[in-house]
């Protein structure tokens, strides 16, 4: 196996025997087929389309499959070959329709076969031998697959965009191809481009349904009852478990990525989400083993679940492991059932609250005292220290810097890395608070608009407003954002807790030079920087 798509792979270059994040040599492969299937299909959806067949059909299940190809989604062979199966049945059904005959490859018709066909052909780009053109398809390849899951959250709420899957279609049909540097550079800032609106349908998708998040203090001790955790990114998943367990008698607690739910109003309404519990993804073998409830995850991050709690937890959606409960569909009574069985917890716990909800609608609600405090030179500096968490030591840099941070300034924070520092008391500025919660990873878009207002407001450019980019990454929905920032023209951002591995020395350059993107260093030296 070769697998280099994530922040933690194997000495900084890649994994080649078994994945750090459990993903096994069978699991790469077939991951691999299953993104050469997904470029297949693209391939014909492409031509049909030119000949005029609809084919709706493949846009949802490429962006479903795809996300099964994510960091710490998928670890279950059986589903991964499913959902080949399931993309190349689609495939050959649309060659049908468009008149095109059988396609010039056929995937094998059993595990066996498909793991040794996905060990032969590699994903789509990677038989490239020069290393900057294989780093740039790398690039393009994970930042499709961020878009994609963005792209089917949005779907599953009811907001898609032709443009987007057309672009999916675009970029996974041309990995493997000739083109020059420059081709899958711009390529590259096109899939930037396209996350921005895969964002955008998702942020309509969430307040569309749910309302905008509103500043909302979250409990994070629990109550005394029977529990259930919801974790990963799925709002409607947690909408359904909630209206599942309304007057059980159960409390439903979010975990991960799960805390901004609170915020919306159409979810906070329920009287038995009761808070926060635990912290970023890869804390959860500790975490899950001592919550005495079922757990659901909804998409990334699963780790390999652990004796305690093995027989509890249930995965949905794209996510699997070899021999956890699946819930398929909506119905989600296996793991009520399940809560109603377990202890739940004795005693009720107070371990405080922590604020989130600061989502666009709520920082632009008070952009005049923000910009005022800005003009009286109440606010020196926005800083977003924002992205995701991981096991690293050198992630500790993060809430260092946070804790560094002069107090006339304040930090926009997104995404799971904030559990570094969520619960730090930072205090505020005039009324505004020093440490606003925007969201999840898909909130970058809140972010992005939040900084666009200021800017149009300060009537200057995002690079020329008072805010300093401190980004953590781990998996591909990350490097959809980093590709957006890029695409949004965005300089100087820092990047850590390490750089990608599949971004070579020559791509890096052209990074460096062209966008001043950099690697974090200390804490002193990048405040001193980014102060100055
Ligand atoms: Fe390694 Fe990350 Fe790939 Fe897992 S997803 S195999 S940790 S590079
Ligand atoms: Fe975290 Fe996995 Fe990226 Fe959505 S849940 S940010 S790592």
């Amino acid at each position: 196996m070769f697998c280099n798509q994530c922040e933690q792979t194997s000495k900084g270059t890649g994994c080649v025997t078994v994945g750090v994040c459990g993903k096994k040599a069978d699991v790469a492969a077939l991951q691999d087929l299953l993104s050469q299937a997904v470029a297949s299909l693209s391939r014909t959806v492409r031509t049909a389309r030119e000949r005029g067949v609809e084919a709706s059909g493949a846009d949802r299940l490429a962006c479903e499959a795809l996300f099964a190809t994510l960091t710490n989604v998928n670890f279950d062979p059986q589903a991964l070959a499913g959902y080949v199966g399931r993309i190349s049945e689609e495939e050959a059904r649309l060659r049908e329709r468009a008149g095109l005959g059988p396609a010039s490859w056929q995937v094998a018709p059993d595990l066996a076969g498909m793991v040794s066909q996905g060990e032969r052909m590699g994903y789509p780009g990677s038989q490239e031998p020069d290393a900057d053109l294989r780093s740039l398809q790398e690039i393009l390849l994970y930042g499709v697959r961020g878009v994609a899951a963005y792209a089917f959250h949005a779907a599953d709420l009811g907001q898609e965009d032709q443009a987007v899957y057309d672009f999916i279609h675009q970029a996974m049909a041309a990995l493997g191809s000739e083109r020059s540097l420059q081709e899958w550079l711009a390529m590259a800032l096109k899939c930037g481009e396209v996350n921005l609106r895969a964002m955008e349908l998702l942020d309509a998708a969430h307040t569309g349904t749910f309302g905008h998040p509103e500043p909302t203090p979250v409990r994070l001790g629990p109550l005394a009852g029977k529990c259930l955790l919801v974790s990963g990114h799925d709002l409607r998943d947690l909408d359904r478990v909630l209206q599942q367990t309304a007057g059980k008698g159960i409390f439903v607690y979010t975990h991960g990525e799960m805390l901004p739910a609170h915020a919306y109003p159409g979810l906070k309404k329920y009287p038995h989400l009761a808070g926060h519990y635990g912290t970023a993804w890869q804390n959860q073998k500790q975490e899950f083993a001592a919550f005495p409830g079922p757990i659901l995850m909804t998409t990334n991050c699963l780790q390999e679940p652990q004796a305690p709690y093995a027989g509890s937890i249930f995965t949905t959606g794209p996510v699997g492991w070899p021999g956890v409960s699946h819930l398929v569909g909506q119905d989600f009574s296996p793991l009520v059932h399940k809560a109603l069985q377990m202890p739940g917890f004795a005693a009720e716990e107070d371990k405080g609250t922590v604020l989130t909800g600061f989502a666009r609608n709520a920082v632009l609600g008070v952009a005049d005292q923000v910009i005022g405090a800005v003009r009286a030179g109440a606010i020196r500096r926005f800083f977003l220290v924002g992205g995701c968490d991981g096991a690293k030591p050198g992630r500790s840099y993060y809430a260092q810097l946070v804790d560094a941070l002069p107090p006339d300034t304040v930090v926009l924070t997104l995404a799971c890395g904030k559990f570094r520092f969520f619960d730090h008391q930072l205090g505020d500025i005039g009324g505004i608070p020093r440490l606003l919660d925007m969201g999840q990873c898909n909130d970058a878009y809140s972010a992005i608009q939040v900084a666009l207002a200021l800017a149009d407001a300060f009537q200057c450019g995002v690079n020329d407003l008072p805010l300093s980019m401190v980004l953590s990454w781990f998996e591909q929905k990350a490097v959809s954002i980093l590709l957006t920032l890029l695409y949004l023209g965005v300089k100087n951002i820092r990047l850590g807790p390490s750089l990608p591995a599949f971004v070579s020395p020559n791509v890096l350059q052209v990074l460096a030079d062209t966008y001043g993107l950099r690697p974090i260093g200390t804490v002193e030296e990048d405040l001193a920087a980014m102060l100055a």
